[in-house]
């Protein structure tokens, strides 16, 4: 078999083996020496940069990386063969609770099991081939990159984009902490104690709602992310349009300001309704119900708002005793506090309106408060107050009042134009987005660089002070107490909390506070431009060439956290003058996950997980990476499936096989037959380079592997049992069958294709060379189908060559058994020929 000379040493004299191990390491050790990952190899070439969403270190790589990653790959690798300069980086969202929470269960430090679960997380990526440029590798952990966190924090204080507020937050009575939401199921923490409640405490936020308007407005220029998570984002901004309008009191001067969407309905207005925690609730009530008042309010702020809103949620409330005036009407009612009214959202205050607000409506019946009618639906049955069985909650026309007789729409705006003219109400847009509180009351995260001084403040509050950036970093310190219990983690190191006021020098207390983690995964990207600037977050410059992202592959579940909090910084950078891209990925693709062989989520717990060592180390990465390829589209979950991975794994070594049963009788030159019996084969090349080059283009990645397969069927089938090539034409057709073969496995299971180009004869790499492109004809369908009627009704079908002439087709359309029937013994009065479609015979 093969002419091609063997020596003993050389690992291809056992080539009819399929020997995975051997044939990945050599092509992993050949990619890295020839630097062929780096970006920045083609400085003329358009710029290509393909970014997945870089993993937590956890444990070991799971599924799920290894379907992202390997997404991810194929693009990169795509796009490298089409002439692209590609930066594909790598690295580590190495800060956060769960490296934090192990540490207090078994003592080892953060720093230490992040180094190593790195170690391990790198090495299974190398093991999968994939071709990250591995010289810009980061992890968030490293003061070299925290410090920019900080850079950014200092920055953003500077332009009022950070403040202090009050925020709340989980805390566990027994431990004296502070919990994150995932310690807390049920009212329990993580360690076991009942009782968890909600906690007012002073925090540190982002003001992203000043960008609410431009994060709305930029969802419609995305215009490859999927709809599915940019309404996601949508919904979570929340643009709500409407007026707020001032309530007099009575017997008091202040006003209460309320916010409405639906101006139209002011008439039906039968109370008014106020948050429990709204700065007036207390005053308003009179002093019989206080107390009442202010540990209902104490109640509600514990609840949270999640509870408080959730559908189905008791609507508890009480009466204040006071009354507010309808600016319209001049009409006198009572005023509430009840649960579902957010004193964070709007005025914190609502006009209520029973009969076209349901939440309105179940809070009227449960407190016997009056309902009133004041629109109607513009056609259909008029509605009653009594026998409403629920709110009726459509627009319609204005029953009564200024606006009577009008629609919905232009009573809203009559409405609202008339409470500016008279001086109490205008219109206001309001957005349910809230600013971003990332403080945390934790170790292993980035430390946020303020320090208190009391003699810039005073004892009782002494001031915040940034660290100046020239000090920066403020770095994290290696001492640890890590116990779950008491005051946050840094609190505890005296040497940490202790230092100086770079104001004026005299003793100050350091923030104990650390930022939340999704910080870091904001800018990475960017540092991956340059990442080991020690001057800058990042060169500005290659910011220029390299952003936006070209493709940004994750999981749908970032779509309103990550993936909005990254378009926030983004335009944040960008206001500062690093940046002239405004938002961070034109493209995103959101993966499917990859559920346990029992179609559940993979979870230790349920004892499902799959591990991709193990069938790495088993069938290789090729296999690995054609499973978690082939198994389904990009974006759809699908269940792992030994047998399936079997499969793919007998697909490779069918490759292997037949590849060397012919490599000694393969051609050297390029085919030119365009008959005989190359052609059959010649049109199976070309046929399935189309395919696989148009399924890459729109990212279709099982149907480009199930085309590779057929075109592996068609080469057996050609060259038959026997196996016999007659001639060169034949020789140079099988050549470019396997060439073609090579090319088009290159993404997908990159080491055997490497493997087949190399024995083909090719000095350079697959990832050196230039996608090949299809030629048209070859490719094209050679025969098409004809529908063949008489008098417009379907008789029978035929098919003919593609390059067949009318006079042709309409032959054989006569001569079909099922046609002729039909036309024996007419007049043909005309024959109606649609090119590649139809033959038509009008007979009479
Ligand atoms: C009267 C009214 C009548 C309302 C009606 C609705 C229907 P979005 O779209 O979410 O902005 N609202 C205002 N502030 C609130 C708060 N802090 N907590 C709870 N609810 C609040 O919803 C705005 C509507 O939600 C407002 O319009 C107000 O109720 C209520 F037939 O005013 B509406
Ligand atoms: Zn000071």
């Amino acid at each position: 078999m093969g002419s091609n000379p063997v020596s003993p040493t050389d690992p291809r004299s056992t080539a009819p083996v399929y020997d995975h191990e051997a044939i990945e390491a050599r092509w992993q050790r050949v990619w890295e020496e020839k630097r062929l990952f780096e970006a920045g190899r083609r400085p003329g070439a358009p710029k290509f940069y393909a970014l997945e969403m870089f993993p937590y270190p956890s444990g070991a790589m799971h599924m799920g990386h290894a379907r992202v990653y390997a997404i991810g790959d194929v693009i990169a690798r795509f796009a490298r063969m089409r002439g692209k300069d590609v930066l594909h980086p790598m690295g580590y969202d190495a800060l956060g609770l769960p490296a934090e929470n192990a540490a207090i269960k078994d003592g080892i430090h953060p720093a230490i099991r992040t180094r190593d679960n790195i170690a391990s997380f790198r090495e299974e990526m190398k093991s999968m081939g994939f071709s990250f440029d591995w010289t810009r590798e980061l992890a968030t952990s490293d003061p070299s990159y925290y410090r920019w966190n900080q850079w950014f924090f200092v920055k953003m204080l500077e332009r009022d984009l950070v403040y202090r507020r009050q925020g709340w937050v989980n805390w566990c009575p027994s431990c004296l902490t502070v919990l994150a939401n995932e310690q807390v199921e049920d009212g329990v923490c993580w360690r076991g104690h009942p009782g968890v409640t909600r906690k007012p405490i002073g925090e540190w936020a982002f003001r992203i709602t000043r960008y609410a308007e431009e994060l709305l407005a930029d969802l419609d220029r995305l215009g490859e992310w999927p709809e599915r998570i940019t309404s996601m984002q949508r919904n979570w901004i929340g643009k709500s349009e409407g007026a707020e309008i001032d309530f007099a009191l009575e017997g008091r001067p202040e006003k209460l300001r309320v916010y409405t969407t639906r101006l139209d309905t002011i008439y039906g207005c039968t109370f008014v309704v106020l948050a429990p925690e709204h700065p007036l609730a207390l005053s308003l009530a009179s002093p019989a119900k206080r107390d009442a008042i202010a540990a209902f309010a104490k109640r509600m702020l514990e609840a949270g708002e999640v509870a408080r809103t959730a559908e189905g949620a008791p609507k508890e409330g009480l009466d204040t005793g006071a009354r507010a005036l309808n600016p319209f009407t001049g009409k006198s009612v009572p005023v509430w506090v009840a649960s579902f009214v957010l004193g964070e959202y709007g005025t914190g205050a609502v006009m209520s309106v029973p009969a076209h607000d349901q939440r309105d409506f179940e809070f009227a019946k449960k407190h016997g408060l009056p309902i009133e009618v004041a629109i109607q639906p513009a056609v259909g049955e008029r509605l009653e107050a009594a026998a409403l069985a629920e709110a009726s909650t459509g627009d319609g026309v204005c029953a009564g009042g200024l606006a009577a007789g009008k629609s919905s729409a232009e009573a809203r705006a009559l409405l609202t134009a008339h409470a500016e003219q008279r001086g109490f109400g205008k219109a206001k847009v309001n957005y349910h987005l809230r600013d971003w509180g990332f403080s945390r009351q934790r170790y292993w995260g980035t430390p946020i660089p303020i320090v208190y001084c009391e003699r810039c403040g005073s004892k009782e509050s002494p001031k915040a002070v940034p660290v100046p950036v020239e000090q920066l970093p403020v770095l994290l310190p290696d001492e640890a107490v890590l116990e779950g219990k008491g005051e946050p983690p840094l609190a505890k190191i005296p040497s940490f909390m202790q230092t100086v006021c770079p104001v004026c020098g005299g003793p100050a207390r350091r923030e104990p506070e650390t930022m939340d983690t999704f910080v870091d995964s904001c800018w990475y990207f960017a540092r991956f431009l340059s990442p080991r600037d020690e001057a800058r977050p990042f060169d500005p410059e290659a910011a220029k060439r390299w952003l936006p992202i070209d493709v940004y592959i994750g999981g749908p579940e970032h779509a309103v956290l990550h993936l909005l909090y990254f378009r926030f910084w983004t335009k944040v950078m960008a206001d500062l003058g690093l940046l002239e891209a405004r938002e961070p990925a034109r493209r995103l693709i959101t993966q499917g996950i990859v559920l346990g062989p029992d179609g559940e989520k993979m979870s230790k717990s349920r004892g499902n997980v799959v591990s991709p060592r193990a069938y790495v180390e088993r069938f290789g990465a090729d296999t690995a990476r054609l499973f978690v390829l082939f198994a389904g589209p990009v974006e759809r979950d699908y269940a792992w499936n030994d047998a399936q991975v079997e499969g793919l794994h007998r697909f490779l070594t069918r490759v292997w096989r037949l590849f060397f049963r012919f490599r000694g009788e393969v051609g050297a030159g390029a085919p030119t037959a365009r008959e005989g019996r190359p052609l059959a084969l010649r049109q199976s090349s070309h046929r399935t380079l189309a395919k696989v080059t148009a399924d890459l283009e729109r990212n279709h990645f099982n149907t480009a592997i199930a085309a590779l397969m057929e075109h592996v069927n068609a080469i057996s089938a050609w060259v038959g049992e026997e196996g016999v090539l007659e001639g060169d034409a034949d020789r140079a057709a099988l050549r470019e069958a396997f060439e073609i073969l090579a090319v088009g496995l290159s993404p997908f299971a990159p080491h055997v294709a490497e493997e087949l180009w190399l024995e083909l004869g090719h000095a350079q790499c697959l990832q050196e060379s230039t996608w090949p492109a299809h030629d048209p004809a070859l490719a094209a369908s050679d025969t098409l189908k004809y529908a063949v009627q008489v008098n417009g009704k379907l008789r029978g079908e035929v098919e003919a060559a593609a390059t067949a002439a009318e006079a042709e087709v309409v032959a054989l359309a006569k001569a079909e058994p099922k046609v002729a029937p039909h036309l024996e013994g007419k007049t043909l009065r005309k024959t109606v020929f649609v090119p590649k479609r139809l033959v038509n015979f009008v007979v009479g």
